[in-house]
């Protein structure tokens, strides 16, 4: 019975072993570059495992993803496609993707970008914004994530929106599903946040013509995927002032290049990846607990559809 880890970064894999050794004591933990007896490995704990990563392995039971894309996992042009895949959620993630939201969202609406620039060149201003009751806020994506986030905003008093692939429920949310009802969603949004997971269907959906259906001088926070967005497309929409601002926490390329024209762009805010991060000591207990319900009863809330992508 044993278990690789496979996190980029040597700290970062011996911290999560050490963390999952301590729940899991009847298991064997080791990284993947050192799996002692490959026929007994039957789970992989993995964050972006490199491509070919599972092969060596060919009693896997599942695969665990440290986070809730698994786009990183699916990514392996040369994965087992049989084998099931577990997304590692649970309450930390979605509280600090709540905050991350209510930060950025709140941060828009009430023109933090234009005070802050204002006392740079300490010139007393009072901008007017109306209160959130008057503004309305679209998160694309009402799943664990998504959904957290847009009772959220409701609860703050925004007029919330949100879209996903299948008709949602939420309390306090006016809800669009499917192409047939994209249009008319963001033609509402004046603040539109992405939650979606990376799939064929969502690529590049953050694009120019996304963005010409937005109410003129809309904001965009991508904290769902880099690929999401059509990073061209952003910095025309920001020029010709259809968009005003932009917060993007997820990149192409992570981590963001130096000479990345984002970092110094005056109307893009960058945050590195950190919306909500799954940290060793609260994220093993939830892979922890979902290894050991996967060996008892052969399933877990958290089993991904990799059909769908997600
Ligand atoms: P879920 O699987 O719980 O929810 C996904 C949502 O997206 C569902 O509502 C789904 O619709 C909707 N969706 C999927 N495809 C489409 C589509 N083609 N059109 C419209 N809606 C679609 O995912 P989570 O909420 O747990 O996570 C979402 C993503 O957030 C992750 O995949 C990851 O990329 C990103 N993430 C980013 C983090 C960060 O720190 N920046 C941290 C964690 C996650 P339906 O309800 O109909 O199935
Ligand atoms: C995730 C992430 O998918 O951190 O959980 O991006």
């Amino acid at each position: 019975m044993s278990i690789v880890v496979s996190i980029p970064g040597v700290d970062k894999t011996n911290w999560w072993i050490e963390q999952l050794q301590a729940l899991l004591s009847n298991w064997t933990i080791r990284p993947i570059h050192d799996p002692g007896d490959v026929e007994a490995v039957t789970y992989a704990v993995v964050w972006k495992p490199a491509t070919g990563a599972f092969l060596p392995f060919p009693n896997l039971k599942a695969i665990v993803s440290l986070g809730a894309g698994i786009d990183h996992v699916l990514a392996d042009a040369e994965l087992p496609r049989q084998v099931p895949i577990i997304r590692t959620v649970g309450t930390d993630l979605t509280q600090r993707m709540r905050e991350y939201v209510a930060l950025h969202v709140l941060r828009h609406h009430r023109d933090m970008p234009a005070i802050s620039a204002n006392q740079r060149e300490r010139r007393w201003a009072q901008l007017v914004v109306p209160p959130a009751t008057q503004r309305s806020v679209g998160v694309m994506g009402l799943g664990n994530l998504g959904g957290t986030a847009a009772r959220t905003l409701a609860s703050l008093g925004f007029e919330t929106l949100g879209w996903s692939r299948t008709k949602r429920e939420i309390d306090g949310v006016t809800t669009y599903a499917g192409q047939a009802e994209f249009a008319d969603f963001l033609a509402r949004c004046e603040i539109l946040v992405c939650l979606l997971p990376l799939t064929e269907a969502t690529m590049g959906i953050l694009d120019a013509d996304l963005f010409a259906r937005l109410p003129r001088g809309a904001s965009v926070i991508n904290a769902g995927r880099g690929p999401h967005l059509v990073e061209d497309d952003l910095l025309d929409a920001l020029e010709s002032g259809q968009l005003s601002h932009a917060t993007l926490d997820v990149f192409h390329v992570e981590p963001l290049p130096s000479e990345h024209p984002f970092w110094a762009h005056p109307a893009i805010t960058v945050t590195p990846h950190i919306a909500s991060l799954i940290d060793a000591p609260t994220g093993s207990r939830i892979v922890a607990a979902n290894i050991e319900r996967f060996e008892t009863t052969g399933h877990v809330e958290d089993l991904a559809n990799a059909e769908r992508g997600y």
